[in-house]
């Protein structure tokens, strides 16, 4: 087990990226970086050859993470480019994504803002015995702005590779909460997940800097075993970093 790393440095073509894409051993965690010259139809258009699918964000197809000036409303850093805490993408919608790709649309000109990625089969054994259990019998929650609650198992096993992967999210539309039947304690459930998320910053594998990142830099990570923060200690926004999001999930069957 471990981190599977790779880093492809050389620009990569589509038709190369894709048959790599096709290939990568999802069930086993991967993470990777690319250089890929990356060209969003081509990319659609070339994925129905291989097992994914793309997951439409509220965006669409391919949504850009930048920092755009707040409407009024609940904050949101997400439409920002200030700190957001360790989470899996894609809660709110269904089938979850099992990829996410970070492309790099337009390099970073700020210092200091990056996107950590923690492997979360590492948290568990970094918990007390106690606390191990209370997270195997908890769920983790997530409000959609439709006001649906969708619950899934904090701890998720993987049939494949039997490791166990953590989900994690930040702010109020997340709740993290022991299941029915196990010790009801709204203490433990908070202090669980705070320390859930020190147990994620203990378990950075990579920390991706986007300021000089060539345009087409590509993170692939396997979502429900990589949850990611972007982390901004300095609070100052980057008027120009600009990267693609896009999620995709397996196709039944193909
Ligand atoms: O901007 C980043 O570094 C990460 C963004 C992110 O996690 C997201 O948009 O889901
Ligand atoms: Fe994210």
């Amino acid at each position: 087990m471990g981190a599977q790393i790779t880093e492809a440095r050389q620009a990569t073509l589509m038709p190369e990226f894709l048959g790599r894409l096709t290939q990568m051993p999802i069930d086993h965690g991967v993470l990777e970086v690319h250089d890929v010259e990356f060209d969003p139809d081509a990319f659609f258009e070339g994925l129905a050859d291989t097992p994914y699918t793309v997951i439409p964000t509220t965006e669409g197809l391919l949504s850009v993470v930048k920092e755009r000036p707040q409407t009024a409303g609940p904050l949101d850093n997400s439409g920002r480019t200030l700190s957001v805490g360790f989470h899996t993408d894609g809660l709110g919608v269904t089938p979850r994504p099992e990829i996410l790709l970070l492309v790099c649309k337009t390099p970073g000109t700020v210092e200091g803002i990056t996107t950590e990625f923690a492997d979360s089969r590492r948290f568990l054994p970094l918990l007390s015995p106690a606390e191990q259990e209370r997270a195997r019998h908890s769920q983790i929650s997530f409000e959609t702005r439709g006001g649906e609650t969708l619950v899934y198992p904090l701890v998720n096993i993987n049939p494949r590779s039997g490791d166990e992967t953590v989900i994690l999210g930040v702010g109020e539309r997340v709740n993290i909460f022991a299941e029915e039947g196990y010790r009801q304690s709204h203490d433990a459930d908070v202090a669980l997940r705070a320390h859930l998320m020190d147990v994620a910053q203990q378990s950075v594998v990579r920390r991706h800097d986007w300021v000089g990142a060539a345009v087409g830099q590509t993170v692939v990570s396997e979502n429900l075993t990589y949850p990611h923060q972007r982390v901004n200690k300095a609070n100052l926004a980057d008027p120009n970093r600009e990267l693609y999001r896009v999620w995709l999930a397996r196709v039944p069957g193909r």
